[in-house]
């Protein structure tokens, strides 16, 4: 069987989401936005399918070249070889490598019909979710003070999540960042859900060592589970320094370039407790499961970023790492609703706070074709794509 056509489908859809220029996630009014379907088909009529894809243009002019021909189960091969045309490219970052590796694995899963967690080696069906809750705003009613947090976690709590994330206050909103705050929002939190329900937080990405030191130090003895991306990730020894004065522990990098070799001088350096890095972010499937194995040899739990089918899968070949990501969440923005172009949602949450995979073939999102065959536009139209608020 060969690759004999790579096809991207840019679509419209309405959404609450948007981002600020730092790209956080921010809830609005509802409005038109584009999300791109990637299709990769063999010559034996094969396909498989990934949301947020790549444009035709890069497609056309970085994928198809590399791929076409190929056997769509050399998997391994393809996703060395895009990694190998990053030296010469900026056009091909970890995130584009991960749609097409993505819909690869959703590819032979639909070919074999078998779920992608099982062709890799199942460890589990069910996974404890956390509620992520998005970055903080100016909204009255949103996300706007400690308050707003505590409200919005009570809530969360009666949907059924044990466990809480918080984002919160980002540069470029007005007065953001603000350490105090911050621990203010925090506090409110675990005043609110008791001591029972387990806390994280995600603050703004680019505070320095005595900011990141002090906040750490602040929801430690709120007995929060871990710290992450407090600093910008780049500088490794930063976090070694934080990793060696806090008995909390420091999840990351998260978004970190270089993928698994990258992540492997992170642990190796003792710049984290736990690792961190979604499917999207390190390239794909193929190399996030050399990251979890990585972990696993090291005795470390891997905390995947993000939800949606392909996280979904590769946290239930896994038995070294807590939680499914459920989010991004605001009181703003209805809950547990399947985006326009899934005829089901894909991850909903059960009474004691599971998520269960799909026993779908492959990646198991139960797409609506018609939808996007009815809201398809010309390219050229083509947007930022989907907020990542799986
Ligand atoms: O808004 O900066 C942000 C967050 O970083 C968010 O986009 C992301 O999904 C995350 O970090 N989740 O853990
Ligand atoms: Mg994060």
């Amino acid at each position: 069987m060969k690759i004999s056509d790579i096809k991207v489908d840019t679509f419209r859809y309405r959404t609450k989401w948007f981002r600020d220029y730092e790209g956080h996630s921010c809830a609005g009014a509802e409005r038109w936005t584009t999300n791109n379907m990637l299709t990769i088909r063999t010559d034996e009529g094969a396909e498989g399918y990934f949301f947020a894809g790549p444009s035709q243009g890069v497609v056309d002019s970085l994928i198809k070249p590399a791929l076409l021909g190929q056997d769509p189960f050399f998997r391994e091969k393809i996703w060395q070889r895009m990694r190998r045309m990053q030296k010469l490219t900026n056009s091909l970052p970890d995130m584009l490598i991960a749609h097409v590796d993505c819909a690869l694995w959703d590819l032979a899963g639909r070919y074999l019909q078998i779920p992608v967690y099982k062709m890799i080696g199942a460890a589990r069906t069910r996974i404890p979710a956390y509620a992520s809750i998005n970055a903080g705003d100016d909204i009255p009613g949103g996300l706007s003070s400690p308050e707003d947090y505590a409200r919005f976690s009570e809530e969360l709590v009666r949907d059924g999540f044990k466990a809480i994330k918080l984002h919160t206050w980002m540069s470029p909103l007005p007065g953001a960042p603000d350490v105090k705050r911050d621990v203010a929002a925090c506090a409110a939190v675990r005043e609110a859900v008791g001591p029972d329900i387990t806390l994280m937080l995600d603050p703004h990405h680019h505070y320095d060592r005595i900011e990141a030191l002090y906040l750490s130090r602040e929801i430690e003895k709120l007995g929060f589970l871990w710290i992450e991306e407090p600093m910008n990730e780049y500088s490794m020894s930063s976090y070694v320094w934080l990793n060696g004065k806090l008995d909390m522990a420091v999840l990351g990098p998260e978004n970190l370039e270089g993928s698994y070799q990258s992540r492997a001088e992170w642990v190796t350096s003792g710049a984290c407790d736990m690792l961190r890095g979604g499917t999207g972010e390190v390239g794909g499937i193929t190399p996030i499961l050399k990251l979890i194995h990585l972990a696993q040899a090291f005795n470390l739990r891997m905390e995947v970023h993000g939800g949606g089918p392909h996280n979904m899968h590769v946290l239930c070949t896994m038995d070294n790492g807590w939680f499914y990501e459920w989010g991004l969440l605001h009181p703003m923005v209805e809950r547990y609703r399947p985006f326009p172009w899934q005829k089901t949602l894909y991850d909903p949450i059960d009474a004691e706070g599971f998520v269960q995979v799909p026993e779908r073939p492959g990646l198991g999102d139960d797409i609506d074709f018609d939808y996007v065959r009815e809201h398809t536009i010309d390219e050229g139209a083509v947007g930022r794509g989907a907020p990542d608020v799986y």
